[in-house]
């Protein structure tokens, strides 16, 4: 999309815009993880507390949605609330939704591709989620791959992540990054992440810990007309993590039951994660709150960096 072409769609919040005009950071912040990652009410209170967490390390979030037949960089406290609410209701956008959603006025929550192509469109070039989609299990068959992965490949932002979740086939999900030219970092330790699990059995390309390692790593792929996107893994606090043994089983129940429901595209990766808090009696909730809650410390400081090498 031509950038002033799509400005038309794009609405920036006041506080957004001034942080823009004034050369202060930005962290771009999706919305499907509120709609259909998490019930109401923790969504729309985990939701403010990650922005609350990116103002106090001086960056200003940009929570994304689209409203009205327009894209939202940046929300009211009411208009999170109501995306919250909704939950299901509001539609997932991903890049194939993106046109359909804003020619209807729907409401629609952004997903990592969809929030990725926003951010890059209002000028945002960090972006904290909480678990990216990746090549789920049995793909060969199924051929579901989250467009997340091909949206890493061709748009510029960084994206901070606390991994892929282990209901994904996170080997595959790394081999398709790696052909795709995605550079994976690992911060505060040498594995990928796993979401709810720390440790996923498989090392990032590279670890760099220090924030403005990370930013110059980031601007050098970029000055050198790389474009894309580089993914930031950092791990769940170690207070909320579940090791990998303990969730395992209850995954492969979630697994079981997505199947045979007959639960498949878009629905599957909501579905998992609300089986997985019901098996886990909400342990995997605490888990991915407290994960997203790091990954906007991780990215704030990265959005902070990234504004004092401009
Ligand atoms: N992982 C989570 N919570 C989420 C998602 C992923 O722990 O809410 C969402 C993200 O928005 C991600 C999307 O982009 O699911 C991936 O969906 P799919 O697998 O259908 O591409
Ligand atoms: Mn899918």
């Amino acid at each position: 999309m031509n950038p002033s072409a799509a400005d038309a769609w794009l609405v920036r919040s006041a506080a957004v815009a001034a942080a823009q005009a004034e050369g202060r950071a930005v962290v771009a912040l999706e919305s499907t993880i509120i709609a259909h990652g998490m019930p109401y009410p923790q969504n729309v209170r985990t939701a403010r507390e990650v922005e609350d967490i990116v103002r106090r390390l001086g960056a200003e979030p940009a929570t994304i949605a689209v409203m009205g037949g327009r894209i939202r960089i940046g929300l009211t406290r009411d208009e999170l609330d109501l995306l919250g609410a909704e939950g299901h209701a509001a539609r997932k956008v991903s890049r194939r939704d993106l046109p359909a959603a804003l020619s209807s006025g729907a409401l629609g929550a952004t997903t990592v591709a969809a929030t990725m192509i926003c951010a890059a469109l209002a000028g945002i070039e960090v972006f904290v989620t909480g678990g990216i989609g990746g090549v789920h299990r049995g793909a060969a068959q199924s051929f579901d791959i989250s467009a997340d992965l091909q949206e890493l490949a061709r748009t510029s932002v960084a994206v901070v992540c606390a991994g892929a979740k282990s209901i994904l086939d996170i080997g595959l999900t790394l081999e398709y990054l790696e052909t795709h030219g995605v550079p994976v970092l690992a911060c505060g330790q040498d594995d990928f992440a796993a979401f709810y699990s720390r440790e996923s059995g498989f090392r990032a390309d590279c670890r760099i810990d220090d924030a403005v390692e990370q930013a110059r790593f980031i601007r050098t792929k970029w000055a050198l007309g790389l474009a894309g996107g580089v993914l930031v893994s950092a791990p769940a606090p170690e207070h909320a993590a579940i090791p990998r043994e303990e969730i395992a089983a209850d995954i492969d129940a979630a697994l079981a039951d997505a199947k045979s429901r007959g639960i498949t595209g878009k629905a599957v990766t909501p579905f998992l994660l609300a089986r997985l808090n019901a098996l886990t009696g909400g342990r995997s909730l605490a888990a991915n709150i407290a994960l997203v809650k790091h990954n906007a410390e991780v990215g704030a400081r990265l959005a902070q960096a990234l504004v004092s090498m401009r």
